[in-house]
């Protein structure tokens, strides 16, 4: 461990970011300091959402970043990007970077720093101390989907092969899971089928519980950029931006989604406005979900969805009629007590009437952090590498094999899902937690009492860019990360292109990279020998592309870093088998044009899955699933009258802050404070002012924000971004049964002026 940390830490050339925050305003928005030009560009994407910009970076002499532009040669962006691609390079500079371990002092109760040898040990004790007094299984890890692949595996493999592990999950639980659930339960495998082009190539969109305009502009680009003239359908009780620039706004009830679609689907199957020869062909259960749905009429489900008959009626014209007809779908329906059934829902539209695996069409999941898609397929938590199943002994084999690891360090149990290891840190079956590039003392649901918890843990260690964060400020051992910009790696964005994120300057003091904060932990365990061949991430890419040989995402086609990057990013899978003559069975290969393609930005860009309207399942048919509705669990009464809806304000405000409040541009392009959107009428009602101070209470907490009277939120509903911590002290703990995601966006509050 001693040489490897020192090699680590040995000082590398080029200024360190502390040198560089001297220079003001040498980051930001294309501005250069005269008397630094840039000599060279490196080519990279950008590390907030999941559309995946491609970026260059513009580099001075020693090889640092001066500053950036969004790349006119990636097919994802064209040369566009949002406020914060352009000031990616900003958070970077933060003054308040973790630049030393810190250790809690106990005699203080201050964190204190100290170095790293100190703070490998203590995580090794520690973490031990706890496992032999409390079993294996009484630590436990929280991760993202905001860092790159390699490190992510490397993370999953290191606790559950490594440390002897088994419960486990990231931040995609509370973003994913519910896409990632029902695609495994409808296609039989977690793979959104589409390709951005999809966007520009349909004649009818139907975005529900999605605001791209403000969460994923570029892809609202792209939307914008469509020839077609199409219809663009936007269900969200909220008048959104995106739902202002739509040619129809459904402004469905708070959760009565379920009705809406399935008053559409009643429509379609009785109209016989469906594929009849795709759905005998390749789907299941049509039978089934005909004599369910013969009980809700669009007059029935007028009511409980908030939408009249006749507009039902007329959304089923509108997909009836279109040539092209694209779903997509984000946390409006990821989140709520019945996601996975609503997306179904969505699902079942698409294959009802054959709008899959042709331009244009899909249902199509869009993903949130830039490698959402990445931890899914290979954070270990879940599935076991590679989209694999824990409890299949075939797959333990071949992962072992793979490795070179003894089958029986792979765990054939699940792990707990999020909030069930939540439950297990108050029950004290958990006592160790490791949180990494996640800040969960903010973003988890019904923070009073995520609070609680910290007593009831022996050790909470937390890797993060920065010790300022809500939960960084809380743990015991803090570890100084690397972020975006710092280090190499790929992530994986929305359409599943696998994209190269690259180096392009110096993390500040003694932050490392994550990955190789994983190889100095797996050292001080023990278990180094294990991950010999995960020498650097690149050499962990070539490994990870082994693991998806055979699997429905395998990419082990694609060589190295420089293949990849040349070629504009590649969408799984690109098998090498393929070599790359025809496309492998079950996937289209769109676009796919010459017999031996070298990896140049013409080629492969473009591909969507399931054109033969072949699916993952063992009979290669999709299920059509449905669940008759149930009402949320908890909705407004006499004493909390309002629905309280939660979510992004702006496009220049990320999650919790963290990153994009270092920002000095981005922090002018957001709003200050906390603040709740409230209708007009009720606002008369309630004597409340715009702008002015009011309080919000649930059933778990009441907090202040400021009043923005606007129409855009629907009487009896009020909405508040989730940016600002005191929101998640409000949300009431509901999860869907199958994917275990939050219902961060329904609970019940009263407002008041305070
Ligand atoms: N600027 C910015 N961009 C981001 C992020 C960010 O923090 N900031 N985060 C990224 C991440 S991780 C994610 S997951 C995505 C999220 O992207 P989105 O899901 O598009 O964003 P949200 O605002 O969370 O929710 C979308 C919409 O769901 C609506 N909604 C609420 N309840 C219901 C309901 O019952 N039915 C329907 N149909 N709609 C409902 C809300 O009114 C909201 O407009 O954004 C990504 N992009
Ligand atoms: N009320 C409400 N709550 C919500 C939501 C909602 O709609 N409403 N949305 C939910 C959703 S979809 C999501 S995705 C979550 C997001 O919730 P979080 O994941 O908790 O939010 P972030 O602010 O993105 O936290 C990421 C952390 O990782 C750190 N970090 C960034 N890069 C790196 C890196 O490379 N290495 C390390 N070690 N650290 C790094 C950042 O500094 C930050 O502290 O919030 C959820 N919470
Ligand atoms: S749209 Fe997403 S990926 Fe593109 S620049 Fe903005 S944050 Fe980055
Ligand atoms: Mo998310």
């Amino acid at each position: 461990m001693t040489e490897m940390l020192t090699q680590l830490l040995r000082p590398r050339q080029g200024p360190t970011t502390a040198e560089l925050v001297q220079e003001p305003g040498r980051f930001g928005l294309g501005r250069v300091p005269s008397r630094v030009a840039p000599v060279a560009t490196a080519r990279s994407v950008c590390g907030f959402c999941a559309t995946g910009c491609g970026l260059k970076v513009h580099l001075g002499p020693v090889g640092n970043a001066l500053n950036l532009s969004p790349d006119s040669a990636y097919p994802v962006n064209l040369g566009m990007a949002c406020p914060k691609g352009w000031e990616a390079l900003a958070p970077l500079a933060a003054t308040d970077r973790a630049t030393t371990p810190l250790l809690r002092d106990p005699a203080s109760g201050e964190l204190r720093p100290t170095d790293w040898s100190t703070a490998l040990n203590t995580f090794a004790a520690r973490m031990k101390a706890v496992q032999e007094k409390h079993g294996k299984h009484s630590i436990s890890f929280l991760s993202t989907g905001q860092i790159p692949t390699e490190e992510m595996a490397l993370l999953g493999a290191l606790f559950k092969f490594g440390m002897g592990g088994l419960h486990a999950d990231s931040n995609t639980r509370q973003c994913m899971a519910t896409a990632a659930t029902a695609y495994k339960q409808a296609f039989g495998f977690d793979a959104p089928p589409y390709t951005y082009a999809d966007f520009e190539e349909s004649d009818v969109l139907v975005f529900m519980g999605a605001n791209p305009a403000i969460a994923h502009p570029i892809m609202w680009q792209r939307v914008m950029r469509n020839p077609h003239d199409p219809r663009i359908v936007v269900i969200d009780p909220r008048r959104t931006e995106t739902a202002m620039a739509a040619t129809d706004h459904y402004a469905v009830a708070p959760k009565g989604d379920l009705w809406l679609l399935y008053g559409v689907t009643h429509e379609l199957i009785t109209r016989g406005w469906i594929d009849r020869d795709f759905v005998d062909a390749h789907t299941t259960g049509f039978a089934e979900l005909s004599t369910f749905i013969a009980d809700y009429s669009p007059e029935r489900c007028a009511t409980e969805s908030g939408i009249s008959a006749k507009r039902i009626r007329e959304l089923a014209t509108m997909i009836h009629r279109g040539k092209a007809v694209s779903f997509w779908w984000t946390m409006g329906v990821n989140q709520g007590h019945q996601s996975t059934r609503l997306t179904h829902a969505l699902i079942n539209l698409a294959l009802l009437t054959g709008n899959i695996g042709r331009p244009g069409t899909g249902a199509n999941s869009i993903t949130g952090q830039c490698n959402a898609m990445g931890s899914r397929l290979f954070g270990n938590t879940t599935s076991l590498l590679g989209g694999r199943d824990f409890a299949n002994p075939q797959h333990r084999a071949d992962v072992a094999h793979l490795l070179a690891i003894p089958e029986e360090v792979i765990p054939s149990e699940p792990s707990l899902a999020y909030d069930q290891i939540i439950d297990g840190i108050e029950s004290g079956t958990i006592r160790g937690l490791w949180v990494i590039a996640t800040n969960p003392a903010h973003s988890w649901i019904h923070q009073g009492r995520f609070a609680a918890l910290r007593e009831k843990l022996d050790f909470l260690v937390v890797q993060d860019m920065y010790a300022t964060t809500e939960t960084a400020r809380i743990a015991d051992l803090v570890l100084p990360a690397a972020g975006w910009g710092e280090k190499d790696g790929t992530f994986v964005n929305s359409e599943r292109r696998i994209g190269v994120t690259r180096k392009v300057t110096r993390a500040p003091g003694q932050a490392l990279a994550d990955f190789s904060i994983f190889k100095l932990i797996a050292e001080a365990w023990g278990c180094g020998a294990m991950f010999e061949a995960w020498s650097s991430p690149e050499a962990t890419f070539k490994l990870l592309a082994r693991l998806s040989a055979d699997q429905p995402c395998d990419f082990s086609g694609i060589t190295d870093y420089p293949f990849l990057q040349d070629a504009g990013g590649i969408q799984w899978p690109y098998p090498a088998s393929s070599d790359r003559v025809a496309p492998p069975a079950n996937t289209a290969l769109n676009r796919l044009a010459p017999a031996r393609p070298t990896a140049t930005a013409d080629v492969y860009q473009e591909r969507r899955l399931f054109n033969d309207g072949r699916f993952f399942t063992p009979d290669q048919r999709a299920r059509l699933l449905f669940e008759a509705p149930a009402p949320a669990p908890e909705s407004p009464d006499e004493s909390f009258p309002f629905w309280l809806n939660t979510g992004r304000g702006s496009s220049a405000q990320w999650h919790t802050g963290t990153r994009t409040d270092k920002s000095p541009v981005l922090r002018k392009l957001a709003p200050k404070r906390v603040y709740v959107e409230i209708n007009p009428d009720d606002a008369a009602q309630l004597g409340i002012h715009n702008a002015e101070p009011v309080t919000i209470r649930s059933r778990r907490a009441s907090i202040t924000a400021t009043a923005a009277v606007t129409p855009t939120v629907a009487p009896g509903q009020v909405f508040m971004p989730m940016h600002f911590a005191g929101v998640n002290q409000l949300t009431y703990a509901a999860f869907d049964p199958h994917s275990r995601q939050p219902s961060y966006k329904a609970c019940a509050v009263s407002v008041g002026r305070t």
